[in-house]
């Protein structure tokens, strides 16, 4: 068995794991990530789209903004579409403040690169992964690559490891409590080769179920509709998703969707979740690892870097003073923001899809987006969220 060391082991590759090691790196702290999968797997996972206005700073500050500048779809606003209309919310009006499309798979790209070019270590295809002694001053992570054994020794842990990831489920039963919410709906996601058929996303209500229009690329379309969690990709041959997406995204007399290859379909549950609190001992849980929101926010990725942008600034402390009091308020300081974002996503998903059933919550629903889009006080709200929460 081969053993190192470094001060801060972390566990996964994802935009939290990343993140973290680089700020780390630009602090002088050392780091090691595992990864599970393959560098080519993480860098064309298909997921996020949305980066907050401080998660883009934040990239740009640290050095990997360049391409993000370049190729990132800097909207103003968003749309939100039902009973057949289109109402803009404008952020630029109500916050000063903008969004940036840009994929999550291109921000790993360029954050594995930028970790690569200054010397970083990222191990890929690594196989079980344990975390161990994370209640001593020297937990350790173990694994094994191409069956050969390995142990890190690190003054610190940091999971990264997503929702299925081992570092939560390392933590002893009774130290931690979980806040969890599951939705009766999905979310089938495509990616087609069509140009986006609007230059902003539309979040569209409709009697037959949500639908959203995102995009990567001046050439390429991302669109979502609301499913059973249930529901089998199979049953969704391309004519019904476009016929489906079709009808709900249906606008403003004149606009259609524009239609193209389907280059990738999938369906993901929804669920909210948080676990309190985000750290056991010398371990500390960022991002997917400790909390899930519904898409409909477009908040995981931001929340995840939110996460580890307090961390490094908390080891930063410890490592130049000694003293541990920020690391110690790590969870709580972390718990503030995921508990708001928790909010800002649930209340989307509600105000948003369709609900099997009580005619009164339908009429609700709908007084609820009519006041969304014709109140400044109640579209700034939703604004504020959306670009993102200051950063504490
Ligand atoms: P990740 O990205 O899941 O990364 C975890 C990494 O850990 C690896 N791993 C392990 N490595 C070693 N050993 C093990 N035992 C391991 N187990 C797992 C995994 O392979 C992976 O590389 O978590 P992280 O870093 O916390 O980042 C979270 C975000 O990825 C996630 O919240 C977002 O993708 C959520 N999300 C969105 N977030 C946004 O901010 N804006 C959006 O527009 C948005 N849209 C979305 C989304 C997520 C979606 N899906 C598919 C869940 C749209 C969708 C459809
Ligand atoms: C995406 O482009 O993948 C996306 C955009 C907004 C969301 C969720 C996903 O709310």
């Amino acid at each position: 068995m081969s053993k190192t060391r470094t001060q801060v082991g972390i566990v996964g590759a994802g935009p939290a794991g990343l993140v973290l090691s680089h700020l780390l790196h630009l602090q002088g702290i050392d780091s090691l990530v595992l990864e599970n999968r393959s560098r080519q797997y993480c860098e064309e996972r298909i997921r996020a789209g949305v980066l907050e206005w401080g998660t883009v700073e934040l990239l740009i500050q640290m050095g990997v903004g360049d391409r993000l500048q370049r190729e990132g779809l800097v909207h103003h606003g968003i749309e939100i579409r039902f009973a057949g209309r289109g109402h803009r919310i404008d952020f630029k009006d109500l916050t000063g403040r903008a969004i940036t499309v840009y994929g999550q798979h291109e921000v790993i790209k360029d954050l594995i690169r930028a970790r690569l070019d200054s010397g970083g270590q990222i191990v890929f295809d690594v196989d079980q992964v344990s975390v161990h002694d994370l209640d001593t001053v020297a937990p350790r992570i173990c694994y094994s690559k191409e069956g050969k054994s390995h142990e890190i020794v690190c003054d610190f842990i940091a999971g990264c490891d997503g929702f299925h990831g081992v570092c939560r489920p390392s933590i002893p039963p009774g130290a931690l409590t979980v806040y969890e919410r599951n939705y009766p709906f999905g979310w089938l996601g495509i990616l087609a080769e069509a140009a986006p058929s609007s230059e902003e996303l539309i979040y569209a209500h409709h009697d037959r179920g949500f639908a959203l229009h995102s995009m990567r690329s001046p050439l390429i379309t991302r669109l979502y509709l609301q499913c059973s969690p249930e529901e089998d990709v199979a049953n969704w041959p391309d004519e019904r998703i476009w016929k489906e997406l079709q009808t709900r995204l249906a606008g403003d007399p004149g606009w259609r969707l524009n239609e193209g290859q389907i280059l990738q379909k999938g369906i993901t549950g929804m669920r909210s979740f948080v676990v309190e609190p985000m750290q056991f001992g010398r371990m500390f849980l960022a991002g997917d690892a400790a909390h899930i929101v519904p898409p409909t926010g477009a908040k995981g990725l931001n929340l995840a870097v939110a996460d580890v942008r307090v961390l490094a600034h908390s080891l930063k402390d410890f490592y130049t003073t000694g003293r541990a009091d920020l690391l110690d308020q790590y969870s709580a300081t972390c718990l503030r923001r995921v508990w708001r974002v928790q909010r800002f996503s649930w209340w989307m998903t509600s105000m948003l899809h369709r609900h099997e059933g009580n005619p009164f919550d339908e009429r609700r629903q709908l007084a609820e987006l009519d006041y969304v889009t014709t109140s400044r006080a109640a579209s700034q709200s939703l604004a504020e969220n959306y670009v993102g929460l200051p950063m504490d």
